[in-house]
């Protein structure tokens, strides 16, 4: 009947989003093991801190909507790669490539698509360097493989991401055009801070430790 129907998709609802938070949760082991690794390896602490979203049902829905994609599971797996997110906050900007690298270039990952965000900022000045990650999931039911969004940044990026999402939603994404302009050079100092505190870094450690691991070329460039 009726109520057994909408049980059926509820669980059939947990059971996907599930999948992306187990996919989430093997990103988030992944880089706390990094974290934690770099820092008996090389003394030194490239992450600031690591953070998940799994998309709440009611944002997926509004971006099935507003990319006209059929509100069919399958064809949502196929084209929603940002179900699972997780964000690295790094100290540095090569840290950030560093950590990307270093994720990118492990036997069971498979990097998707890469946008790189902070050799080519968006006009609003926004930086982070994106990348969809397939990661398996080992389930009691047999491996699934699961995307997710990984956002690489630093403080200062975050910094400002985190006020002109704010601004963002506040204008009801109609940010008068002052604003914007003040933004953008936020932005840019943002960007100075970030060049000046590596620097700064770089004179009072020494060279930045070499690679470990091979590094992986971006694909598309
Ligand atoms: P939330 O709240 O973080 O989940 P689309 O997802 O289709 O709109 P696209 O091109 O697939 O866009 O994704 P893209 O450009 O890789 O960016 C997706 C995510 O990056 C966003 O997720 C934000 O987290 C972040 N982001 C991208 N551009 C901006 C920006 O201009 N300002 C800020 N503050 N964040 C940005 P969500 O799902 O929009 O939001």
């Amino acid at each position: 009947d009726l109520i057994e129907h909408v049980r059926g998709l509820r669980d059939e609802m947990n059971r996907f989003l599930n999948e992306y938070r187990f996919g989430m949760r093997e990103i988030e082991t992944k880089m706390s093991i990094l974290r934690e690794d770099f820092e008996h390896t090389h003394s030194y602490n490239p992450v600031e801190n690591v953070s998940c979203r799994l998309k709440s049902p009611d944002s997926i829905a509004e971006k099935v909507v507003r990319k006209g994609i059929s509100p069919d599971l399958e064809d949502i797996r196929r084209n929603i790669t940002d179900i699972a997110g997780v964000r690295v906050t790094c100290s540095f900007v090569r840290d950030a490539y560093r950590l990307f690298d270093l994720l990118a270039g492990q036997d069971d990952i498979t990097v998707r698509e890469v946008k790189d965000y902070i050799a080519r900022p968006k006009p609003n000045g926004y930086k982070s360097l994106h990348a969809i990650v397939e990661v398996p999931v080992f389930l009691s039911t047999g491996t699934v493989t699961v995307p997710v969004e990984v956002q690489f940044r630093t403080i200062a990026m975050d910094f400002w991401a985190s006020l002109e999402h704010k601004i963002y939603y506040k204008y009801d994404k109609q940010v008068p055009g002052h604003l914007i302009d003040s933004l953008r050079e936020a932005a840019e100092t943002a960007a100075e801070l970030d060049a000046r505190m590596e620097r700064l870094h770089g004179e009072i450690h020494g060279p930045y430790p070499r690679p470990v691991g091979p590094l992986i070329a971006l694909p598309g460039g």
